[in-house]
């Protein structure tokens, strides 16, 4: 039974959001680098300029066009570099290496239980969701996360809109009751985009982007124990995020792009 206060569905951004993963992608792409012979190493104050580029492809791409780094590859190249480094990434979350972030099984289980549609939009691969929910949620996890929209299915990644809008016909639920959960400016900008209201978590590389078109940032989605701090947005009934305060924040968003 659907509560009456909460929204129709969530979803939820993968890197950074679920988990902190980037500092795993990180080094899957160094351990790819080393196992494809290339003289590179992505120290994580690069990385994190890097991740202003949306997708794993792209941004290497754009390391050899803007950085002038050498030797410059062909998109065959590249997609198999990419491809090694998603098998690396994937073993090290498949055994273990990451946690989900505190308060996201709890809204994920809250909502299954009370009818809110679950689903991601991201702009990693299906593998990589696959291992992170399989290795914290368990072999069932998509009865919990039903609606997955990953990199492949669109032609443009965030910032453009293209993975939400994919991910709302996906739930077949209009934009008007979904709340989105996000980690960094790209994601708010897409979805956004895509006309649904984001509550921003930052994450340990997005901590101090602009977040000003979001209804909400909290310091954390928390847990019984673990409070959050609402940074901006609606003030919090409780101590963490919960499916009541995601109705607020979609009541806000929706109240604010009818102003
Ligand atoms: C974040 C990203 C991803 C990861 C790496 O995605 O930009 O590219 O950094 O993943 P989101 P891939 O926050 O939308 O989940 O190498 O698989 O692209
Ligand atoms: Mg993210």
């Amino acid at each position: 039974m659907q509560d009456r206060d909460a929204p129709g569905a969530l979803l939820f951004d993968v890197d950074g959001t679920l988990a902190e993963t980037e500092e795993a992608h990180r080094r899957a792409f160094n351990q790819a680098f080393h196992d494809f012979d290339l003289p590179w190493s992505w120290n994580s104050e690069l990385y994190g300029r890097l991740l202003a580029v949306t997708g794993g492809k792209e941004r290497l791409s754009h390391y050899i066009s803007a950085y002038g780094a050498t030797p410059e590859l062909d998109a065959n190249t590249i997609a198999a570099l990419h491809r090694h480094k998603t098998s690396l990434y994937e073993r090290e979350v498949f055994e273990g290496g990451l946690v989900l972030r505190d308060g996201v099984e709890r809204l994920i289980r809250s909502a299954a239980d009370a009818g809110v549609r679950v689903g991601v939009a991201t702009t990693t691969t299906k593998a990589n969701v696959d291992a992170l929910f399989t290795a914290t949620l368990g072999p069932g996890w998509e009865r919990l996360v039903p609606v997955v929209a990953v990199a492949y299915m669109v032609k443009a990644k965030k910032p453009a809109p293209d993975i939400y809008l994919l991910a709302l016909e996906r739930l077949d639920c209009g934009a008007g009751r979904v709340v989105a959960i996000e980690d960094s400016r790209n994601g708010l900008l897409s979805a956004v985009g895509a006309g649904i209201p984001v509550l921003v978590t930052p994450s340990s590389y997005t901590a101090g982007e602009d977040f000003s078109q979001a209804v909400a940032v909290v310091d954390r989605l928390g847990d019984p124990g673990l409070p959050s701090r609402v940074l901006s947005g609606p003030p919090l009934c409780g101590t963490f995020v919960d499916l009541a305060y995601l109705g607020s924040v979609l009541e806000a968003g929706v109240r604010g792009s009818a102003a």
